[in-house]
């Protein structure tokens, strides 16, 4: 290191999309930062293309210069595509002599399981820490929600740069401060990171993000379809009807993002909209169908999660799917009558679905809490979710204050203020759940929360027939209702093959 460049407070591995934007925001926050990449014609080009940037960044070729260049104890964030690399980078840093107070934080999406393996395997030789980033690009350039997880001491040391260039909202409303650009980063305002648990609990956290949001856009782009066919409207309509919506209870980065896409032309085809030339075939990269194998590891109900997994699935099945609609029957989408009435039908029916999504992923956390022994304060996740992150929304003031008037919420839908919701909201939203159905227009997400409402508010369930069956079929013994929990009885179900019967404890 020359003796021009001052220690760097924190070095940063990696310098794909978000790698580079958080390095700029952590720049931009005054801390001196070094970074490397595993092609360094990639750092080269980021440290020439950001000369004038405020802060102090340093480019380093290879990993013992960067260790060189660090503070101690280092401070390291990774962010490259997880998985094996996460791996490969880890063990590249001990071999470049990284030390045993040395903190190295994955800021990827990876698997909670795999941070906690990471923690354990890794405790002798430096100390391991997963933290969720979330807010893509522009998230990481000027503010992302934040979700750290892993030894609080080291938490200590990263606490300061996480808090720093963190999304910040206002203390009164919950709504997130904007204004941040280069070189001028928000100040003030309350920070979009908070501790929240031991080894992977801040990955889990951002998988169960990831999950719900999975579901937001299903719901969004499901009331777009049913707007477009039951009204008949143009993209650049649709796109006036949501950013009218963005002004109410539904106001929210992915509402706002709708309305913009939904107006946007295309530049090929400039008569054109942009949306009616996208192919509608969905990718995934995997936190969707990983929150939906937790909550089916686990037990958990999280059906509209998996609906909106299970709906990207579909919409990859297009050469398929156009075959099919030349060869099975349904009954075809009609314009229907009342504009008004259909828009916020439709409206209410995303609001009701979207506490259902967002019931679904805390009742998830609520379970994984108690695997994983970790304990979370749900009003913390809401607010860390207000701003930065790609599912913020005002709803989410609204979470953070049920979870804060009860903490021991044994489900968002009973709070107050979503039970006065749904209830007001529920006859728009069977009406729209009918509409889609009489319609023939697939509507997965919106019909799987309405089930997941009825279903978790049934006193009464039919699953008495499914254990009567069980018995019958693998005598899987039942409870009865007239008897404690936890006292099981059999039946000799009367059968051709099996000639007597008779009830007995089991
Ligand atoms: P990618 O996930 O596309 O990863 C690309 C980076 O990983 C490059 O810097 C690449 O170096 C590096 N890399 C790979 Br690939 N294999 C490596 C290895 N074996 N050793 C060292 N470096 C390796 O980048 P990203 O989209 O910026 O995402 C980074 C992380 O953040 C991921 O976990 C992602 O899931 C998560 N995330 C992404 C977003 C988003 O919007 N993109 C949002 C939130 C979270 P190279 O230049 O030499 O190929």
């Amino acid at each position: 290191m020359s003796d021009s460049v001052k220690p760097a407070d924190v070095g940063l591995i990696g310098l794909a999309v978000m790698g580079k934007n958080l390095a700029l925001n952590i720049a931009d926050h005054g801390f001196n930062i070094a970074v490397f990449n595993r092609t360094t014609a990639v750092m080269q080009e980021f440290i020439r293309e950001n000369s004038s940037t405020p802060g102090q960044l340093t480019g380093c070729e290879t990993l013992p210069l960067f260790l060189a260049t660090l503070k101690k104890p280092r401070v390291i964030i990774i962010l490259v595509k997880a998985g094996p690399a996460i791996d490969t980078v880890v063990s590249q840093l001990l071999a470049a002599g990284l030390e045993k107070d040395d903190l190295v934080i994955d800021a990827g999406n990876s698997l909670w399981t795999d941070t906690i393996r990471r923690e354990k395997q890794y405790s002798t030789q430096l100390k391991f820490f997963g933290s969720g980033v979330s807010g893509g690009e522009l998230g990481a350039r000027f503010g992302p929600s934040l979700m750290p997880g892993g030894d609080p001491a080291a938490w200590k040391h990263l606490e300061p740069i996480w808090r720093a260039i963190a999304a910040k909202v206002d203390p009164k409303t919950g709504q997130p401060i904007p204004g941040a650009a280069p070189g001028k980063p928000v100040t003030g305002g309350v920070p979009c990171t908070a501790y929240l648990g031991p080894d992977g609990a801040g990955h889990y956290v951002k998988m169960v993000h990831n999950g719900i949001e999975y579901v937001d856009m299903q719901l969004i782009s499901e009331a777009y379809y049913l707007l477009k066919h039951l009204l008949k409207l143009n993209p650049a309509e649709l796109g006036d009807i949501f950013a009218q919506w963005n002004q109410g209870d539904l106001d929210s980065y992915l509402i706002e993002i709708t309305a913009d896409i939904l107006r946007q032309r295309d530049p090929v085809k400039p008569r054109k909209f942009l949306v009616d030339m996208v192919l509608d075939a969905a990718g995934q990269k995997g936190t969707g169908k990983w929150t939906a194998g937790s909550a089916l590891d686990m037990g958990v109900p999280a059906n509209s999660i998996a609906e909106a997994v299970f709906a990207r699935c579909m919409s990859a099945l297009k050469e398929e799917r156009v075959s099919a609609a030349r060869q099975l029957k349904g009954s075809k989408p009609a314009r229907v009558s009342g504009k008004t009435s259909i828009i916020e039908a439709v409206r209410q029916a995303l609001y009701c679905s979207k506490i259902c999504a967002y019931a679904q992923g805390f009742q998830l956390m609520r379970q994984a809490q108690e695997e994983y022994h970790w304990t979370f304060d749900f009003g913390t996740i809401a607010s860390i979710w207000r701003g930065g992150c790609i599912i913020r929304a005002r709803f989410l003031q609204k979470i953070t204050q049920a979870y804060s008037r009860n903490p021991a919420l044994t489900n968002l839908m009973l709070d107050p203020y979503f039970k006065k919701a749904l209830a007001k909201g529920q006859r728009q939203w069977r009406q729209v759940a009918s509409l889609a159905i009489q319609q023939g227009i697939a509507a997965p997400a919106f019909l799987s929360a309405l089930a997941y409402y009825d279903g978790y508010r049934a006193a009464v369930s039919p699953a008495n027939l499914i254990q009567a069956q069980r018995d019958y079929f693998g005598a899987h013994t039942y409870e009865r209702l007239d008897a404690a929990r936890g006292e099981f009885f059999h039946l000799d179900w009367p059968h051709p093959q099996r000639p007597q019967h008779q009830t007995t404890g089991a």
